[in-house]
């Protein structure tokens, strides 16, 4: 159920207008737990307001990453999971997901079921998000059997949004699948989205300057995550770069308050 987590989300937002979230993948292929951590104290000092902990794959288990990284910040962290594998009690909360535009019914609510009595036992706060994939979608759109949105067809994202309203979901997550090139989801796309909707649109999928970050916020967008961009250059500098952008994000946040 939405809770401690939620509230901090939607009172921030009342107060800011736009938030930025970091997307980790303690992934230990190619990095380590303290690498991991390293980036989230990185990304909270620099300013973001959240911590997403997931990825479309899963290498070992993730509890000892997520145990240690929401030891090491005090803004929240979410699990935000690709599959059953990304769930674990030490966050502070979930996106409880759905992945309206798959083509396979486990994505839309088989894993979830799967999951739900683990999630329901270790109480953990749970935030239905309806996620939405846009083209190109990249692995996240691979994996979860997606049939991606075109990029130049605004309205049938708007349907399948309002729908996820409708249905009592309480963030429409706009996905172009991390990494994509591009700047993100199309502004029109979002816009159009969030227009038809009054629950908060966060959108993800190749974010990776303030100019992209800012047309996003400006389009209607609530929230915008970066991953990518954080494992390439938050350590090489220190988180100066992010910081600038989220600094823009707040500035065209501030603008809708
Ligand atoms: C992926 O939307 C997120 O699920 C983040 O994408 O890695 O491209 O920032 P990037």
């Amino acid at each position: 159920m939405p809770g401690k987590v939620w509230n901090y989300i939607i009172d921030k937002l009342t107060k800011e207008g736009a938030l930025h979230f970091s997307l980790l993948d303690p992934d230990p292929l190619s990095t380590t737990i303290e690498e991991v951590v390293e980036l989230a104290e990185l990304a909270e000092k620099a300013g973001s307001d959240a911590i997403m902990i997931g990825g479309s794959t899963v290498f070992g288990v993730i509890d000892d990453a997520v145990a240690k990284i929401t030891e090491a910040v005090d803004i929240p962290t979410i699990l935000f999971p690709g599959n059953i594998t990304g769930v674990s009690e030490h966050a502070d909360a979930m996106f409880f997901m759905t992945l309206l535009n798959s083509t396979n019914p486990y994505w839309i609510i088989g894993a979830q079921a799967l999951a739900a009595p683990k999630i329901k036992l270790v109480g953990i706060e749970t935030i239905p998000m309806a996620y939405l994939m846009v083209a190109p979608g990249k692995t996240a759109a691979w994996v979860g059997d997606a049939k991606p949105f075109l990029r130049d067809k605004p309205k049938i994202p708007a349907m399948y949004a309002i729908a996820a309203e409708l249905l009592g979901m309480k963030l429409v997550y706009l996905e172009a699948g991390s990494g994509a090139e591009g700047g993100g989801v199309p502004p029109e796309m979002i816009s159009a989205v969030s227009k038809f909707i009054d629950i908060p649109v966060i959108t993800g999928g190749g974010f990776n300057d303030a100019e992209s970050v800012v047309r996003a916020v400006d389009a209607g967008a609530s929230i915008v995550v970066q991953g990518t961009y954080l494992e390439k250059n938050v350590k090489k500098d220190k988180g100066e770069g992010l910081a600038k952008i989220i600094k823009s994000l707040k500035e065209a946040g501030a603008k809708r308050v």
